[in-house]
């Protein structure tokens, strides 16, 4: 039976950087979860006779909220609905399925890298028929209908039963229950060189990879173990779990330190990986050595060629404005087109679709290809491992050789989280005042070259968009990044991304933080961050 469920608009119910996040137990409320999705139905125009992909990343109220959403789709008259067995699936893979399977759109019920648990947090994010996440217009659409909603629409039906794959009927729609795991591992098949890595890991080749018992268990388990042979044992925290086991799912070196830890053993496997609450971001790690994100894109960027689906070359390449330019040095070298987008996913999308680039990467520990439109925590491993295999060396090898032939951008980030909202949007807004003065000023040891707040015009469609961020570059070789967080749940949170490049071949093999002093002490004296913020040092350093 059909429900119409009166119902007023919440407050607040604005995608940020990527979807809806909320605290859970502000998410749990009755009819919270219900409003945003119904606005999400009504900012796309209905979903009447419409195939949608739905699945989340596991965490607490991922069951709940699968039921609720499978129940108001089918009242809102979607034809088929293609959920993962048991409510789960990775961004990647839903992103993947969406495109397998032309569907219109899906929802993915994941707040990413943040805590999950009833005191953690909770997401919802709609991606498009591209598969990936929802540009602008429709969030806006989706936040315009947030506020006007007046009532969901909900069929009375008992539970359905998503732990087997099968097909399902709700009111007049069908639910697929489709293995999360199968179709995103044949689709790494066809891109990397299994045989390869396979050989590789038979000679001797060891790694560990940290779920953070999130949604990748499953799929390292499948690619990593079943298929390319890697031993179980290779496998960290592989059981996904509501709460994460207490942990905060966000693959870097303060929030994986035990995976950190043990690569910088001497008895360390080869490779370390670990990857995020819903499967999308990455980190890359060797014995001995931790690879930023940055370089990570780079060194990709260099040697995707090794990996048979990108055989043909990169058509063009893309990173978010606060990562560093180690992605620009190699795109020169190799003669292709680079963009600097505004931080968020769907900013790739356009390029992407368009052809106009086949690799794209951000400093928060995404990286990803066109083979979908989201970021891909896993494909970012296998495309190490292939490279690797296919060079023969170690992660520390690549990295000294990547360096040796294009400079080193050193680069850290420093987040100051749960901050005063309002004292930062007041630094943000204080130092983007003085921006005009400071072109040509002497700062300390360094000289400030430019100084803009980021707006970028979309190549594809020209859409502009605004306010993404301080940049200050300096003609040391050295760039300051200041931008608020669009993924907070709690107060603000303002990330300072420093960077300074060195050519080589001297200099190459210093402590980033001590490589950065300079720009780091010309950030404090620009903006007096710390006494505005009331703080004496980062919460975060990545
Ligand atoms: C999301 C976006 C990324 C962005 C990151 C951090 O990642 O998809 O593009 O870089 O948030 O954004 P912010 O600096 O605004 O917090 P994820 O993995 O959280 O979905």
């Amino acid at each position: 039976m059909l429900h119409r469920v009166p119902t007023q608009p919440r407050p607040g119910q604005k995608p940020g950087t990527s979807g809806l996040r909320k605290k859970t137990r502000e998410f749990t409320q009755e009819g919270y979860l219900e409003n945003f999705v119904q606005s999400i139905f009504n900012g796309i125009g209905g979903i009447q006779g419409k195939v949608l992909v739905l699945g989340g990343d596991g965490r607490f109220f991922n069951s709940e909220a699968v039921q609720i959403i499978l129940k108001m789709a089918a009242a809102s008259g979607a034809a088929n609905l293609i959920v993962g067995c048991d409510g789960l699936l990775s961004t990647p893979a839903a992103s993947h399925l969406i495109r397998l399977h032309g569907a219109d759109g899906g929802l993915i019920l994941s707040a990413s890298h943040n805590p999950g648990g009833i005191d953690g947090d909770f997401g919802v994010k709609f991606n498009t028929d591209n598969g990936g996440p929802a540009p602008e217009p429709v969030t806006e659409a989706i936040y315009s209908a947030t506020q006007t909603i007046e009532e969901y629409l909900i069929v009375d039906a008992p539970d359905l039963d998503l732990s087997a794959t099968g097909t399902l009927y709700l009111a007049g729609t069908t639910v697929t229950v489709v293995d999360p795991v199968k179709d995103y591992a044949m689709l790494m098949e066809q891109l990397f060189d299994f045989k390869s890595i396979r050989a590789f890991l038979e000679r001797g080749f060891t790694l560990s990879f940290d779920a953070m018992h999130a949604v990748t268990g499953p799929y390292a388990r499948e690619i990593l173990v079943n298929r390319l042979g890697a031993s179980e044992t290779a496998l960290l925290n592989a059981t996904p779990l509501p709460d994460f086991g207490g942990g905060h799912p966000d693959p870097n070196p303060v929030w994986a330190h035990d995976l950190v830890a043990a690569m910088m053993a001497p008895d360390a496997p080869d490779f370390g990986a670990a990857s995020d609450g819903d499967g999308d971001r990455n980190m890359i790690l060797g014995r001995g050595t931790y690879v930023t994100p940055s370089d990570s894109l780079a060194v990709i960027a260099a040697n995707a060629h090794l990996a048979p689906g990108y055989a043909k070359g990169l058509s063009g390449v893309a990173r978010s404005m606060p990562s560093s330019s180690a992605l620009d040095r190699v795109a020169a070298a190799k003669g292709l087109e680079c963009f600097a987008t505004p931080t968020g996913w769907k900013y790739f999308g356009n390029l992407l679709d368009a052809g106009r680039v086949s690799l794209c990467g951000e400093e928060s520990a995404g990286t990803g290809s066109d083979h979908i439109r989201e970021k891909d925590g896993l494909w970012a491993v296998l495309m190490w491992l292939n490279i690797l295999a296919a060079r023969d060396m170690s992660v520390s090898e690549i990295m000294t050789s990547h360096w040796r032939r294009f400079g080193r951008n050193y680069y850290s980030r420093h987040d100051y989280e749960e901050v005063d909202a309002e004292a930062a949007a007041l630094l943000i807004d204080d130092l983007r005042s003085r921006l005009d003065a400071l072109a040509g000023a002497e700062i300390g040891p360094l000289t400030v070259r430019s100084a803009e707040d980021f707006s970028y015009a979309d190549p594809v469609d020209g859409s502009v968009t605004t306010h993404q961020g301080i940049q200050i570059a300096f003609s040391e070789g050295a760039r300051l990044v200041l931008r608020l967080s669009g993924t907070g749940t709690a107060g603000a949170t303002l990330r300072v991304y420093l960077e300074q490049f060195t050519p080589g071949p001297d200099g190459l093999d210093h402590d980033p933080q001590d490589a950065l002093a300079d720009v780091i002490a010309v950030c404090d004296a620009l903006t007096n961050l710390k006494a505005r913020l009331g703080r004496t040092r980062p919460d975060v350093i990545t």
